[in-house]
């Protein structure tokens, strides 16, 4: 086995990146060579994701990365899950909805008339998000198209001209069946969606085949196109650096993705009503896992507060000496852009609870009210599934929040692990480098290989 480069593609809801990995005998590293900010984008029929412009900074980065590394041989991309693009005639048909918009709430009804909750979670073994691509297929006026595309099909297809579903991410439409692993065509079928709009279904690893003449050109190299674990937390999950098997995760991006790694899903009625979902991973693992509102809560404030010092006001956070009031991380009311520190204020007067009185005091309050979620949400992975865990590994965007990390470790009881920052792009990187013969074996060996190139930050319950 040699050693190789590899492109990252990883699109992020708030901001997106290109790098590059090189992947050889015991050696995994990746460095950066774009960095873009995404994020909603309001337009006259609602919230919207401004895909013309990720796909110029797609270009612009991977034609940066052919020249950093002229040697290159691949590319994979992976984004959040469940929005998707209609195609016909080979056009996108409008601009991909944000799953942030309300659209989805009255679509959620209809789903729901059709087809009962428990149903829904006995097929696809999906929490409950408002968002989820079924409910998004609901809203649409029409489906009259040749195909839809999750976003980084939607890539793919821009790049090797071929329409495919990457498995992992075709898991969180709600359309998948969770026991095949195929395209649910009964379900499909009650819902009176058109069955010829699903793409044939791919795993993580299969070869989707060499870039488009044009885009050759605009990159300037002819590279192949491999697909990973296109969904961003599947990709996340690959590369937590795990020496044992009894670890819980915490992907803490945008979102706080908490829960267990597991062979088979679990579908009991206690683990529909605690809305615990069972995505597709890599290898056919599953992801028993619930969304906690994440870093969205801190984005989101500071931008009402029009403040970009992030790492000072964690730091003032940091030494509040008294208490702070904890909310419900877990609770609709914070889904949407907007007014959050407002909200989060609502939230504590609805219930007789003084709000937070400085900006300070909410940033620990978000904070704490994360970690406590974040804990309650490894207990319960860990009893609905009966997994033993002994240690939390943190991955992602919120590896690098020290107080989020040791709160987590408090609330939890347990050590946590914090790192890498970048484990999404690392994990599309494995991904390929396996499937080009950089590196073999078992998501064990891959993580083990993570665990040598990135050691963790240890922090202890106090
Ligand atoms: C994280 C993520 C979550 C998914 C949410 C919406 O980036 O992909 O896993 O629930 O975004 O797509």
């Amino acid at each position: 086995r040699g050693t190789g480069f590899v492109a990252a593609v990883d699109l992020g809801a708030t901001s997106g990146r290109v790098m590059l990995g090189h992947v050889g005998h015991n050696e995994l590293s990746v460095r950066p060579v774009a960095r873009f900010p995404n994020g909603p984008v309001h337009r006259a029929d609602g919230l919207h994701w401004d895909i013309e412009a990720l796909r110029g900074h797609v270009m612009a980065g991977l034609a940066a990365a052919v020249r950093e590394e002229p040697s290159v041989a691949s590319i994979g991309v992976d984004s959040w899950a469940v929005d998707y693009a209609l195609i016909k005639d080979g056009r996108m048909l409008g601009e991909p909805f944000h799953y942030r918009d309300d659209r989805n709430l009255a679509a959620v009804e209809r789903v729901h008339s059709l087809v009962s909750p428990a149903e829904l979670y006995a097929a696809n073994g999906l929490q409950h998000l408002p968002f989820n691509t079924l409910f998004q297929f609901s809203a649409e006026e029409s489906l009259d198209a040749d195909a839809f595309l999750l976003i980084p099909d939607l890539f793919g297809y821009w790049l090797t001209g071929r329409a495919f579903a990457e498995r992992t991410n075709a898991s969180t439409t709600g359309l998948l069946s969770v026991t095949s692993g195929l395209w649910d065509d009964a379900l499909i079928e009650r819902l009176g969606l058109p069955r010829s709009i699903f793409p044939t279904l791919v795993d993580p690893g299969t070869s989707l085949g060499p870039l488009l003449p044009e885009v050759a050109l605009e990159i300037g190299a002819e590279l192949s196109v491999t697909a990973v674990g296109s969904h961003d937390t599947a990709s996340a999950v690959v590369a937590v650096p795990a020496a044992t098997d009894d670890f819980a995760y915490i992907s803490c991006g945008t979102w706080g993705l908490v829960g267990v790694e597991l062979e088979h899903p679990v579908l009991t009625e206690a683990s529909r009503a605690a809305n615990f979902t069972n995505e597709g991973g890599v290898d056919g693992r599953v992801r028993f896992l619930h969304n906690v509102m994440g870093l969205w809560l801190l984005s989101e404030s500071l931008r009402a507060w029009g403040r970009d010092d992030l790492p000072e006001l964690l730091a003032a956070a940091a030494s509040v000496s008294g208490s702070v009031p904890v909310f419900d991380a877990n609770d609709p009311a914070f889904l949407a852009p907007g007014d959050m520190p407002d909200r989060i204020a609502t939230w504590f007067r609805e219930r007789g609870i003084q709000p937070p009185a400085s900006e300070v005091e909410m940033v620990r309050s978000i904070v704490e009210s994360l970690a406590v979620a974040f804990a309650d949400a490894v207990r319960t992975a860990s009893e609905l599934s009966g997994k033993d865990v002994s240690v939390i590994h943190l991955v992602g965007g919120g590896s690098q929040n020290e107080l989020l990390c040791q709160l987590t470790a408090d609330r939890s009881g347990l050590p946590v692990l914090a790192g890498p920052v970048e484990a999404t792009a690392i994990g599309n990187v494995l991904v390929q480098a396996r499937a080009l013969g950089l590196a073999s074996g078992s998501l064990e060996s891959l993580r083990s290989l993570v665990a040598a190139a990135f050691s963790p930050r240890r922090y202890l319950p106090r």
